[in-house]
């Protein structure tokens, strides 16, 4: 079933009040402070939509997160039922120190249809469109994804641009794409934008790839699900946090899902820029107003658009 496409702008509204919370602590070394602002603007506007909501992906378990915590109903339950993803501020270090790429962001999906990845890290890999159906495997060695990535763009490996969180964790896969000559773009925080440059046309990253958060991993899926990009991820855990993600429900902790075992059927993604993206503009605030800019993408209705709104305050 198709969400109605109305849910689109109500969302939009939803993330760029959370940007605009968020903006007050651009700058101010203060991570916490900037997540507060981000996630108490996000709850009171998504509490205002005709939804019977699910917080899938939030702020963390009913124990640890006062707000939108994983199970958290949202919404005025009105409307139809939907599992919602949300990272009202990602790139918190970001804000803290006045740097590029910050968002709110969210996803929307029919209930049931969106994986609740628990918190913990994920391995990730992510390539564009118009490319053969699972054509990459974690399995595979980086030299043979390499390969067959370069060979379905009739490129060579050095010509691939691969991107990647800067981690010591890294090293080994560094190490091939190195060997490889393969171009590579290092980003210290933020992959969810990262995972989805490998569709943007303007972009150059090819492929992203390595091990990142696990919510994130979700977004990054629901935003390549609207846009036909493809991408696989598994859980990443150590002792501690295979014991979360059984506490979380997931049954087999070492299984590869791919993209639409991620997000089943229609998705909606949404990212309103705190700081100035590459993708929009940061907020604007002026005087009596703000202008928040956002990317929002609906799959069924094949919407991609990016809109700049002017909002009092
Ligand atoms: C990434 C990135 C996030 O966490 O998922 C990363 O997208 C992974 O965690 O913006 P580590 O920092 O521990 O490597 C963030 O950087 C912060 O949530």
């Amino acid at each position: 079933m198709s969400l109605n496409s109305k849910l689109l702008d109500q969302f939009i509204s939803v993330t760029e009040k959370a940007a605009y919370g968020a903006s007050f602590y651009i700058g101010k070394n203060d991570k916490i402070l900037a997540d507060k602002g981000a996630v108490d603007n996000m709850r009171s506007e998504i509490n205002k939509i005709d939804i019977d909501g699910t917080i899938v992906i939030g702020e963390g378990e009913m124990d640890e997160a006062p707000m939108l915590y994983v199970g958290e109903k949202v919404g005025t339950k009105k409307g139809p039922s939907v599992d919602i993803a949300v990272d009202p501020l990602e790139g918190t270090k970001f804000v803290a120190k006045g740097l590029p790429n910050s968002f709110s962001m969210l996803a929307i999906s029919n209930s049931g249809c969106m994986f609740s990845a628990p918190d913990t890290y994920m391995d990730k890999i992510a390539i564009g469109n118009d490319l053969p159906k699972n054509l990459l495997d974690l399995d595979n060695s980086v030299e043979k994804n390499i390969d067959l990535l370069a060979k379905a763009k009739n490129k060579r490996p050095d010509q691939i641009v691969a991107c990647i969180l800067d981690r010591p964790r890294h090293k080994k896969i560094i190490s091939s794409l190195k060997n490889l000559n393969v171009k590579i773009k290092f980003i210290t925080d933020g992959d969810v934008s990262a995972a989805l440059a490998v569709v943007d046309k303007k972009s150059p990253i090819d492929i992203y790839l390595g091990i990142g958060g696990g919510p994130e991993g979700v977004l990054a899926a629901a935003g390549l699900s609207c846009l036909g990009g493809q991408m696989q991820t598994r859980l990443f855990l150590d002792e501690e946090t295979e014991i979360k993600a059984e506490n979380h429900g997931i049954k087999d902790i070492k299984k590869k899902y791919n993209i639409d075992e991620l997000i089943k059927g229609d998705v909606m993604f949404v990212a309103t820029a705190i700081t100035d993206g590459d993708i929009t503009p940061g907020i604007q605030n002026k005087a009596k107003s703000f202008i928040a800019s956002t990317y929002a993408l609906h799959k069924d209705s094949k919407t991609e658009k990016k809109v700049s709104n002017h909002h009092n305050k």
